[in-house]
């Protein structure tokens, strides 16, 4: 009988600490900058990003190829470019939700081309 007190309390310290983990960002998480390459070969350098439910990220998107390129993330309304090659555009946003999002280059025919990316937003 004692014994199971015992290992119930500890059941509910972990429960507590994990509460804590949980809720131990509290602040808004700070941003992020990263800067995505795009590339003639209609490909983004790099292809995967990840951030966290309110982290602003601050994209610098750079056209390192000769023919035009954007990046659009339809869900938060994220438009960089188009831009030629070798220029560079700023874009800055805060992901509001968690999820798997595409962002791609909307010149016609590239995204079609494989043209995209995954951003990763988690809680
Ligand atoms: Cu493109």
């Amino acid at each position: 009988m004692r014994k199971k007190r015992i290992v119930s309390t500890l059941g509910l310290a972990l429960l507590a600490g994990l509460a804590l983990t949980a809720c131990g960002g509290g602040g808004t998480p700070s941003p992020q900058a990263v800067t995505v390459r795009a590339q003639d070969t209609f490909m983004f350098d790099p292809a995967s990003l990840t951030a966290q439910v309110g982290q602003r990220v601050e994209i610098n998107l750079e056209n390192i190829g000769v023919l035009e390129h954007n990046l659009v993330i339809d869900e938060f309304s994220v438009s960089a470019g188009p831009i030629l090659g070798g220029q560079s555009a700023p874009v800055s946003f805060t992901p509001s939700a968690a999820g798997a999002y595409t962002y791609y280059c909307n010149v016609p025919g590239h995204r079609e081309a494989g043209m995209e990316g995954t951003l990763t937003v988690t809680e």
